[in-house]
């Protein structure tokens, strides 16, 4: 028996994981006996807990990998078929930033993100930033439906200094993922917690960003008082992956917990009799801008999705 000790990787870059130790950082490699077998999905990715082997002056072998609470991945299809490639593991929270105006929010983008994170059981936490160009009430008019159904909503204004001292608590001690368009304000609100924090965050996803020809490096970026800050290239255009039509519903979660009151177990909440979604939608208990973002993930054509 080899002695290990448990760290995380907050660095992947090109076949080299770099470890944090309690108090050590070491340079590691896969012990090649992990790399047999699987071939069709990243072996080790950021954010994974470890269990590592020193082998020499800040260097180390990784030689198990433990099991990923969560995990945000793509699959790539290559010519031996599809391949899983892990953009980050174990996050804690997925921060979703919007702009309350310049850009506009795009809340159907903001509910395919949702879904995404309800799919991993990643916390889902929303930023409505750029408050000061809209005020507060506007600003809820998009956003409040949010809280209602239970999502963190953060309104902030890097421009006034607001909201940013409560952000910065909820990212305290955790791995959290920011996400969103761009000009929405990511990396002016990660400077406002951290001065460069934001450049130290390149890759902070933006769903509309070109690709740029770079080798790809992941990273946890620490805050200084605990906690990381994923940069993650790669994540460009969180997409469905491989969400099926018939489990959407579960992922909304106000929808979620009507679903066994309908007639039928496989209802669509589209046309059914006995829909406990549409009775719902009736009383307004659910907004309509959920509902039809819930139908667009159903891929219900355009044509059928009743106007709203
Ligand atoms: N008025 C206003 N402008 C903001 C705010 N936050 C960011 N901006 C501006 O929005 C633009 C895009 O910000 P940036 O941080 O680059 O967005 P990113 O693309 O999401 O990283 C910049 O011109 C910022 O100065 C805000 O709270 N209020
Ligand atoms: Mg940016
Ligand atoms: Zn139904």
């Amino acid at each position: 028996m080899i002695e290990t000790l448990r760290g995380r990787v907050i660095k992947a870059q090109s076949g080299f994981f770099t470890v944090q130790l309690d108090g050590e950082i070491l340079q590691c490699r896969i012990r090649g006996r992990l790399k047999q077998g699987k071939k069709m999905g990243d072996i080790v990715a950021v954010g994974d807990w470890v269990q590592v082997s020193k082998i020499g002056e800040g260097e180390g072998m990784i030689e198990e990998v433990e099991p990923r609470r969560n995990m945000m991945y793509r699959v790539d299809p290559r010519p031996q078929g599809e391949y899983q490639q892990i953009i980050i593991a174990n996050l804690d929270e997925a921060v979703f930033v919007f702009s309350c105006a310049e850009p506009e929010p795009r809340l159907r983008m903001l509910d395919r993100f949702l879904v995404i994170a309800e799919s991993e059981m990643i916390p889902g936490v929303i930023v409505a930033n750029k408050i000061d160009l809209t005020g507060m009430e506007k600003a809820k008019e998009y956003f409040e439906r949010y809280e209602e159904i239970g999502y963190q909503v953060f309104y902030t204004s890097v421009e006034e200094k607001k909201g940013i001292d409560a952000l910065h608590d909820q990212l305290l001690g955790k791995v959290s993922l920011l996400a969103g368009p761009s000009g929405a304000g990511k990396t002016s609100i990660l400077n406002a917690i951290q001065p460069g924090l934001g450049l130290a965050v390149q890759g902070v996803s933006e769903a509309t960003q070109k690709g740029k020809h770079t080798t790809v490096v992941r990273k946890l970026v620490p805050l200084e008082d605990g906690g990381y800050v994923a940069d993650t290239p790669g994540l460009k255009a969180l997409d469905l992956w491989d969400i099926e039509p018939e489990e959407v519903d579960g992922f909304f979660p106000e929808l979620r917990a009507l679903v066994p009151h309908c007639r039928f177990s496989n209802c669509t909440h589209l046309h059914e009799p006995g829909c406990a979604v549409k009775e719902a939608l009736e009383k307004e208990d659910i907004h309509p801008e959920r509902y039809h973002s819930y139908l667009r993930m159903r891929k219900v054509e355009e044509d059928k999705i009743p106007w709203l």
